[in-house]
C-alpha cells in the first residue's frame, strides 16, 4: 500500500479543487450525486457567462429537478419558474428588460413532459433569449422514472424491463424538433460523458450565448447528461451508458446555425 507520508508539507504545494471552482459559484458544495453530469453542464455555462462578460445584467430562470438546487450556488439572478415555465418567463424578462442576458435551465421531465409547449412556442416567436435543456432521460429528482425522452429499451423506474415502444411510444427529440422552427436561430445537441464533449459542449453554449447577444433570436442546447442513480447503474459506467445509449439516439452536434447559413 503507498501510504503519503503528513508528518510534514508535501514538497509540492497541493492544489485544492477550490481553487477551479469558476467565479459564479459562490458556494463550492452542492448534494448532487456523485458522477451526476448536471454540475459539469452547469459549470460550463456559468464558465461561459463569465468569458462573455455579461455576468451584472444576467438573470437565469430554474425549472424544477436536480439542478434546481444550484439556484443557491450561482452568483447571477435567479427566477424560479413554474415546472416548464421557465421559457415564459424568460420571455416576460426579456421583453420587459430587454438589455438583459437571460438563460433557463430545465430538465428533459420540466421541459418535454411538463412543459413542451412553453418552449416551442417560444422558440417559434423568435424569443431572444437562451434555453439549456439537461436531458439525463429520467425524472432525476423524483426517483428515476421515465420521460419522454427516455430511449428505447432503457431501464427506468416504472420501464424495468426497458422503454418499449409499442407500450410507452418512442422518444421525443427535442433539439431536432426546435431546429425545424424559423425562430430558432441556433441550436445544438452536446454531452459531458467525456473532456472532449465537455469542451465542445461548452463551444455550442458560448455560441448560443452570442446568438442571443446579437439578437438573431431563439438559442438552445441541449446537454445529455449522467444520471447514475436513476439508471441503477454504477457511478463509473455512466459515461458509457450515455455514449452507448442516451447519445445513440439523441445524436450529438450543432443542429442550427442561421449565422453560418
Ligand atoms: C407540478 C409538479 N409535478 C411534479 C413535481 C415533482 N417533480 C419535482 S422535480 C421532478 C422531476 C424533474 O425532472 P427533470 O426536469 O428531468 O430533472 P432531473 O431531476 O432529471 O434533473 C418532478 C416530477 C413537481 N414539483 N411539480
Ligand atoms: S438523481 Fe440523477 S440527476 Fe439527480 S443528482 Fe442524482 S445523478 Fe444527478
Ligand atoms: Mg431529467
Amino acid at each position: 500500500m503507498n501510504i503519503i507520508p503528513t508528518d510534514q508539507p508535501p514538497a509540492e504545494p497541493a492544489r485544492l479543487v477550490r481553487d477551479f471552482t469558476p467565479g459564479l459559484i459562490d458556494v463550492g458544495t452542492h448534494h448532487l450525486c456523485a458522477g451526476c453530469g448536471e454540475p459539469v453542464a452547469m459549470r460550463a455555462a456559468v464558465e461561459a457567462i463569465e468569458e462573455l462578460g455579461v455576468v451584472h445584467r444576467t438573470i437565469g430562470v430554474m425549472g424544477i429537478g436536480c439542478y434546481t438546487a444550484f439556484s443557491n450556488n450561482l452568483d447571477v439572478e435567479v427566477l424560479q419558474a413554474l415546472h416548464g415555465r421557465a421559457p415564459s418567463l424568460a420571455t416576460g424578462v426579456k421583453r420587459a428588460k430587454p438589455e438583459t442576458f437571460v438563460f433557463t435551465v430545465q430538465g428533459d421531465g420540466d421541459m418535454v413532459n411538463e412543459g413542451l409547449q412553453e418552449v416551442i412556442h417560444a422558440a417559434a416567436r423568435g424569443e431572444k433569449v437562451t434555453c439549456l435543456m439537461l436531458n439525463n432521460g429520467v425524472f432525476g429528482e423524483t426517483g428515476g422514472h421515465m420521460t419522454a425522452t427516455t430511449v428505447i429499451g432503457q431501464r427506468t423506474k416504472n420501464t424495468l424491463e426497458g422503454r418499449d415502444a409499442e407500450a410507452h411510444g418512442h422518444p421525443i427529440l427535442l433539439a431536432n424538433i426546435i431546429a425545424g422552427l424559423d425562430g430558432a436561430a441556433y441550436v445544438a445537441r452536446g454531452a459531458v460523458n467525456s473532456a472532449h464533449n465537455v469542451a465542445l459542449t461548452k463551444q455550442m453554449i458560448t455560441a448560443a450565448f452570442e446568438a442571443q447577444l446579437a439578437g438573431r433570436g431563439f438559442s438552445f442546447v441541449e446537454i445529455l447528461t449522467m444520471c447514475p442513480t436513476g439508471w441503477f447503474i454504477e457511478t463509473a459506467e455512466a459515461p458509457e451508458y450515455l455514449g452507448d445509449n442516451l447519445a445513440a439516439v439523441h445524436r450529438l452536434g450543432v443542429l442550427k446555425d442561421v449565422s453560418r447559413g
